[in-house]
């Protein structure tokens, strides 16, 4: 009767710590870098572009102004000052940029907004079947301090 007891609470005590493991993957996972290469349909060249800032008065996009051609990812990486998305002014893009850049990028937080980037992070944006013309965008925390990108797709 005791022993019984005993294997009871010994197997209650494996469930909790089975449950704990399992919350500790899934904030893990929540925090890991949304990028999924090969999840967009793109063939294009990946450009890099660097987030960067002190935290307060700065912050920017580096280079603020890209020419791309049609198909290319473009690759975000917040550098310091974090965090960081990208958004992009929907009346700024061309007639039907909207709908590529719907389908080019992942986890939105809002209408053509990426997710928040902790310094260190990066995230993707397919510009695959994006229309020619140029695109702009914006970092939602940093709008006030003039964290603007100009992409121009030819
Ligand atoms: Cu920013």
């Amino acid at each position: 009767m005791r022993f019984a007891l005993l294997t009871t609470v010994v197997a209650i005590g494996a469930l909790a710590c089975g449950k704990k493991g399992s919350d500790q993957n899934q904030s893990q996972m929540q925090s890991a870098p949304p990028a999924a290469p090969g999840a967009a349909t793109s063939t294009g060249p990946v450009v890099e572009v660097k987030m960067t800032g002190n935290g307060s008065t700065r912050a920017a996009f580096e280079p603020s102004s890209i020419t791309i051609p049609v198909g290319a990812t473009v690759r975000f990486t917040s550098v310091s000052g974090g965090p960081h998305n990208i958004a992009f002014w929907s009346d700024s893009v061309p007639a039907g940029g909207a709908a590529a850049l719907n389908a080019g990028m992942k986890n939105t937080v809002d209408n053509l907004s990426g997710p928040f980037l902790q310094n260190g992070e990066t995230y993707d944006v397919s510009f695959a079947n994006a229309p020619k013309g140029t695109y702009k965008g914006y970092c939602t925390p940093h709008q006030a301090l003039g964290m603007k990108i100009a992409i121009k797709v030819e």
